[in-house]
């Protein structure tokens, strides 16, 4: 592998007291340092990812394994004009040693790249990393570009800490598990790092928050409630789903948090900050029922909504007294990934055997009659062996969401269209990579509207897919989005609602979707807002 720069090969220089001396690190082999030195100090910062804005999980979970090991700076994209503005005199005042990123793809990469570039050229000592699923899952891509010294793979919470200590000591960073980087040229991996022991979690430093923004403005209001706070209580899942980008992280890992201390943290936050919205953003967080139950017990009367994401095979298994516990005690509506109603699908994308289209449709209707509404996605355009299979595969699956909105009106729909991921060794990448798919080599092929438009599974320029598919799959979204406005944009009223139901009926009842141009226009008109990009609808407090 060619590369400009090979930054773990080459001796990084930080300063490591405030009186400007330096030590060697990142070079492989090193093994004495100097005596262990001052804290050294780390920036982080969350590049844009919404509007509004909500807690950085990603980084005030590191930031509370960091503890006071290290002076802490954190800078959200998500609140700040001109983030460069807050990080430049930070970074010049000399307190850090390094800058971490968080990094989903899609638009955070827009800020994610030339602010990691402008650190780079600006402060070449300081040591980069970037953490998250857009690194852990195209290392390659992000290591190559000679901005970032170090990829921290799946949960942070042991590697960063560790990395820290070594690269201060002088120590080669080569034992500790979770890291990508380049030695030679060539990708060093460390090896998976052991998930942490959530219960044993310190708290997470809000504080560090309330130092640039009131911790409200973090808490916007959603359709769940006045204030909604973001929470992740576990990491990982235990399932293998061959298109998800979460498999490579985590290969079948779980850790949960126990319910208890989850409702305490809840409780802990309405006191403290009048919250009354919880948005649960594990992954699964309803894999254990038992721990659903006890959360749930502790939760009921205390005033609190609730959202958060889960399989549908595994909650139709739950009783119907846990079900309706779970709507006493502020459950309103529970993301699942449906993905497709056909069996042959599901069993392609390894959801199968336990998943089937029947179950989804008995299920939707039996979530509904507890009160909780279930919000299902689907993903459109998965690989077939010949184009006249892809489009009967898409017209099959617009049937099935037509038919579960005729059973059950109230089950929010949200429709993506499959980006593959580095699911290594599956069918389905196989297959991916068969029909010519390739993932790009460049974070700034990464960063192209093309390739925006993939990381938000909007059009992925997967080989298979014809423009007019796509096209098809986004007609029929608008038209469905109009006929059954989703429930969480609270901002459309009833009037709204039903001016675009009445405008949307005759292409809805009629199956002709084609080119919907007077429903985008009043979809734009009323700013009615979807939450496939940036999640809910949400205003800011
Ligand atoms: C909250 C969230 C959002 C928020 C934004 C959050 C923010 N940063 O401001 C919103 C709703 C806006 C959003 C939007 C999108 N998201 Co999003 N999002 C999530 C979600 C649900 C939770 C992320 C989170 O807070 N996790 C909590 C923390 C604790 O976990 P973590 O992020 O994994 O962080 C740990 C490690 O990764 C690591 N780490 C993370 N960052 C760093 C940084 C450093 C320096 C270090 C050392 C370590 C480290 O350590 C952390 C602690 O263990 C995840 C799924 C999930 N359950 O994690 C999806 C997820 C990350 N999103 C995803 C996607 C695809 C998107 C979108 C593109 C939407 C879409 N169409 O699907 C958009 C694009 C956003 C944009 N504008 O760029 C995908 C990524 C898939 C992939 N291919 O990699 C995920 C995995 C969902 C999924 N299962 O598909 N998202
Ligand atoms: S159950 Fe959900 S989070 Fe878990 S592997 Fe499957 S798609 Fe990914």
């Amino acid at each position: 592998m060619n590369v400009s720069r090979e930054p773990a090969a080459v001796p990084v220089r930080f300063p490591v007291s405030r009186r400007g001396s330096s030590v060697a690190v990142g070079e492989a082999g090193a093994t004495a340092g100097p005596a262990r030195r001052p804290k050294p100090g780390i920036l982080l910062f969350n590049p844009w990812a919404t509007r509004t804005g909500r807690v950085p999980n990603s980084l005030l979970h590191i930031a509370a394994a960091l503890g006071d090991s290290c002076d802490i700076e954190l800078v959200d994209g998500n609140l700040e004009a001109d983030p460069w503005a807050v990080i430049e005199p930070l970074l010049a005042s000399g307190r850090f040693g390094f800058f971490g990123c968080t990094v989903m793809p899609g638009p955070q990469l827009r800020q994610a790249v030339p602010v990691t570039r402008q650190v780079r050229a600006n402060f070449p000592r300081l040591v980069t990393i970037w953490g998250g699923y857009f690194p852990s899952n195209h290392p390659q891509a992000v290591l190559q570009s000679g901005c970032v010294d170090y990829v921290v793979q799946s949960a942070g919470e042991g590697s960063l800490p560790a990395l820290l200590a070594a690269l201060c000591e002088g120590r080669s960073p080569e034992l500790i598990p979770g890291l990508i980087f380049l030695r030679n040229g060539e990708v060093v991996r460390t090896g998976k790092a052991p998930l942490p022991d959530l219960d044993l979690q310190p708290a997470l430093p809000l504080d560090l928050l309330a130092r640039r923004h009131p911790i409200r403005r973090y808490l916007p209001r959603t359709f769940l409630g006045r204030r909604t706070h973001a929470m992740h209580t576990s990491m990982g899942c235990p399932f293998m789903c061959a298109f998800c980008a979460v498999v490579p992280l985590y290969q079948g890992r779980w850790v949960a948090r126990s319910a208890e201390l989850v409702a305490q943290d809840v409780l802990q936050m309405r006191d403290a900050h009048g919250v009354d919205a919880i948005e649960f953003t594990d992954n699964n967080f309803f894999v254990s029922e038992k721990r659903v139950r006890a959360f749930a017990e502790r939760l009921r009367g205390q005033g609190v909504a609730w959202w958060g994401e889960g399989r549908i095979d595994t909650l139709d298994h739950f009783s119907d007294q846990t079900l309706a516990l779970m709507r006493e005690a502020g459950c309103r509506m529970i993301f699942f990934g449906a993905e497709s109603g056909d069996d042959e699908v599901l069993a392609m994308v390894d959801k199968g055997g336990r998943q089937s289209g029947a179950q989804i449709l008995r299920f939707a209707a039996r979530l509904l009659s507890f009160g909780i509404t279930p919000e299902y996605s689907f993903v459109l355009g998965f690989p077939r062996p010949t184009e006249a299979e892809v489009w009967a595969q898409i017209h099959r699956d617009i049937g099935f969401i037509r038919q579960l909105k005729q059973q059950s009106p109230a089950t929010e729909v949200i429709l993506y269209i499959y980006s593959p991921v580095p699911t290594e060794g599956t069918a389905l990448q196989q297959r991916s990579q068969a029909a010519g798919f390739r993932f790009p080599n460049t974070l700034e092929d990464w960063v192209s509207p093309a390739w925006e438009s993939f990381d938000l599974h909007r059009n992925p320029l997967t080989p298979w897919l014809t423009p007019a598919m796509v096209r098809h799959i986004h007609d029929f979204e608008t038209v469905m989005n109009a006929r059954y406005p989703t429930r969480t944009d609270f901002s459309l009223g009833d009037w709204g609602r039903r001016m675009m139901q009445a405008a949307s009926l005759p292409r809805y009842w009629s199956g002709i979707y084609r080119r919907p141009l007077e429903l985008k226009v009043l979809q734009r008109l009323r700013r009615y807002t979807r939450p496939e990009v940036e999640g809910f609808y949400a205003e800011s407090n």
